[in-house]
């Protein structure tokens, strides 16, 4: 009789496999880090960003697909196509968060990690920036520590893309 196939991945089956790319999506504005408003974002650039990301992202065996778009229907194509070819997202949907319906749809139709970032801490700031449609469907949020508010939320991303997949 043959055995029943394991119900976990083994660390034989694993072996040779990259896991799927950690999607890391930014929105509208974010390409002028490091150029405007550098007392409320930080001087990093996004580029600088994407390196520190990439380098967090290696050190769980993850690649990363860091992506910006100033424009709603593209980040939502970027979603969509997060939901099949990524582990987990990442996501500064920067004004979007506080506005986008049609984000929110898209984000509740992925069964991957989400994990909402931002760098400035938006519950400190201006009222409208309270409510979040990012947050309601995310794993959780980081939010206030600047460049590093990516890297922790690509940190916590990879880690539960690791405790899915186990
Ligand atoms: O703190 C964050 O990461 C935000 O997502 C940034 C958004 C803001 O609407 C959210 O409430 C919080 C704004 C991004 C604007 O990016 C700029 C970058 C440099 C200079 C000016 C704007």
């Amino acid at each position: 009789m043959t055995p029943a196939p394991p119900r976990y991945k083994t660390a034989e089956s694993l072996a040779g496999q990259m896991p799927k790319p950690i999607y890391v999506l930014s929105g509208p504005n974010l390409n002028l880090l490091g150029v405007r408003e550098p007392e409320i974002y930080g001087s990093d650039t996004l580029d600088d960003i994407r390196v520190r990301c990439e380098r967090r992202a290696a050190s769980f065996g993850h690649e990363v697909v860091f992506r910006q778009s100033n424009h709603e229907g593209e980040l939502i194509d970027w979603v969509q196509e997060a939901r099949t070819n990524g582990s987990a997202l990442v996501l500064n949907a920067a004004g979007y968060g506080h506005t986008s319906v049609a984000l929110h749809d898209a984000l509740k139709t992925l069964s991957i990690p989400i994990v909402d970032c931002h760098l400035s801490n938006p519950a400190a700031r201006e009222r409208f920036r309270h409510f979040s449609y990012v947050s309601r469907v995310a794993k959780g949020v980081v939010s206030g520590f600047g460049a590093v508010s990516y890297e922790l939320a690509v940190e916590a991303a990879a880690r539960m893309a690791a405790a899915v997949s186990a």
